[in-house]
């Protein structure tokens, strides 16, 4: 093969803390962590947390206990994206036919660089990936929502739909079996708004006893309004009715606590918030760290206000 094709293996660097990971769960400033669970690991992906000059590959990081973390160095990068020259943020992973898929943003648009969400793919869930189709999935501004923060959903049908948004707006599309481009919606159209009240941006979605709960950050990314909130709607286009917060800061522990994703530990039917917040001591917005507490659902569906610990 050409040079283009040599795998490039990048270290695996072994993080140990002792009996409990302690929040955070790793060293290092990381934001808007996805987890997943593959086979009988952990695996989480978050965004580097620096200025967005800096933000041009991403780590993962992998455990088989929720305590002991494997850090898997620049899984992607701008040079095996030809589009994307920064800010390369809040991934988002999907295992679909063997193959795993890492969604991201790229490039920002405020300052009017073509910026958008792009898709990766690997045969491992530690890469390396490399660029799926060789331009972003979505590139331009559709009701408004900045093209950040995507999750890819699959419904019970098998159908794959990606949310996705910031600039206080949401949208769903549906996504095509190969990934490399949408498909149409039920009522016929490519993008369907689904921003519920208070959005912002991190949009999240679960399915729970037929109930769809879609999730998400509001506040400000570096304030201490900054939080996350949820709503339950019938279908995954909504209407969503907000019903309330999820997680929020405790200036006991930390502040700014948002942009979260769950695992869902099917034996013991327990679920986990991963989350990033900033230490009390610091003023830096980009001093985030990725964080894990316990999440539970009260008997009537709803969830209860999670409390953000340092265990
Ligand atoms: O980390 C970059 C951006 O900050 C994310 O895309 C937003 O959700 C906010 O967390």
């Amino acid at each position: 093969g050409s040079i283009g094709a040599i795998a490039q293996t990048k270290p695996t660097e072994s993080i140990s803390k002792s009996k409990t990971s302690g929040n955070p769960i790793f060293e290092g400033w990381y934001a808007d962590p996805d987890a997943a669970v593959f086979g009988n690991e952990y695996w989480v992906y978050p965004t580097y947390s620096a200025k967005y000059n800096e933000q041009v590959f991403f780590d993962a990081f992998s455990s088989k206990d929720l305590i002991h973390w494997d850090k898997h160095h620049d899984i992607l990068d701008t040079t095996n994206v030809k589009w994307a020259k920064r800010a390369m943020w809040a991934p988002a992973i999907v295992q679909k036919d063997k193959k795993y898929y890492l969604f991201f943003g790229a490039n920002d648009m405020h300052e009017g660089e073509q910026g958008g969400i792009g898709v990766a793919v690997a045969d491992k869930p530690g890469g390396p990936f490399k660029d799926h189709i060789g331009k972003p999935l979505i590139n331009t501004i559709v009701n408004g929502a900045q093209p950040i923060d995507q999750f890819v959903f699959k419904d019970v049908d098998g159908k794959y739909y990606i949310l996705y948004g910031g600039w206080g707006h949401a949208n769903i599309a549906r996504l095509n079996d190969d990934f490399k481009s949408l498909g149409k919606l039920p009522d016929g159209n490519t993008f369907k708004e689904i921003t519920p009240e208070g959005f912002v941006e991190g949009i999240y979605m679960i399915r729970k006893d037929s109930k769809y709960y879609l999730m998400w950050s509001e506040g400000g990314w570096t304030g201490p309004d900054y939080s996350v909130a949820y709503a339950i709607a019938d279908s995954p286009f909504g209407p969503f009715k907000r019903i309330g917060k999820i997680l929020q800061q405790d200036m006991a522990v930390a502040r700014g606590a948002g942009h979260h994703s769950l695992i869902h530990n099917a034996k013991s039917d327990s679920w986990y918030i991963v989350y990033h917040r900033r230490p009390l001591t610091e003023t830096d917005g980009n001093h985030r760290e990725v964080c894990i507490d316990k999440l539970y659902f009260n008997a009537d569906g709803s969830i209860k206000p999670v409390k953000i610990t340092r265990e």
